[in-house]
């Protein structure tokens, strides 16, 4: 990992990075977190910046009308409160845009997900769960497996793990009975 000025580019050796996941501020990084950490599982090349609308608004514009001549295919932008990082930078690309609303102190995040939810007809943002950092790294690694066969192979495979996962679950569970079975997950805990 190296540190450019405010800036966290990661795999710098490799190609340019395919996404970019933008926060408006350092605040939002740990709910992102999950996301970034998929889609490097992935081994997707991203970019990763904080870039604020209210606070850094030329950057965030230079950042978006750049983003499409620099490569990139997808943008996840996190924002709290008024947010606004995810909508900008949609009307100002026409490469996707995944929102993420972070939950807030006062108003638990309901804020941030009208803010990004309910953008005008013409510059849509797709926009997942409330916190939901995990999501937009797989919804962004889902529209690169359009075009990229070795991704849509990390996301199948993703998938089913998940789906091993349940199955032993469910399997435990009925071997077990619910009251020891929720006694091995308080005591894993
Ligand atoms: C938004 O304001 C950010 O996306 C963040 O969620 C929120 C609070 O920012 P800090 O005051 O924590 O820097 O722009």
């Amino acid at each position: 990992m190296k540190f450019f000025s405010g800036n966290v580019s990661f795999k710098a050796s490799k190609q340019l990075p395919a996404i970019a996941v933008v926060m408006g501020s350092d605040s939002d990084l740990a709910t992102l977190q999950p996301g970034i950490k998929i889609l490097e599982d992935f081994d997707i090349d991203i970019e990763v910046r904080i870039l604020s609308a209210h606070r850094t608004p030329n950057e965030m514009i230079e950042f978006a009308t750049n983003a499409e001549e620099k490569g990139l295919k997808v943008i996840i932008a996190g924002a709290g409160g008024a947010a606004h990082l995810p909508g900008m930078i949609a009307s100002l690309t026409s490469i996707p845009v995944i929102g993420v609303p972070i939950k807030t102190k006062t108003l638990s995040g309901v804020d941030s997900m009208y803010s990004i939810l309910q953008m005008p007809a013409g510059i849509p943002v797709a926009t997942v769960a409330i916190n939901g950092g995990l999501n937009s790294g797989l919804l962004a690694a889902e529209i690169l497996g359009i075009y990229d066969s070795q991704v849509k192979e990390k996301l199948t495979l993703y998938r089913k793990n998940m789906h091993a996962k349940v199955i032993k679950k469910n399997k435990d569970l009925q071997d077990l009975g619910t009251e020891n079975y929720l006694k091995i997950i308080k005591d894993s805990k």
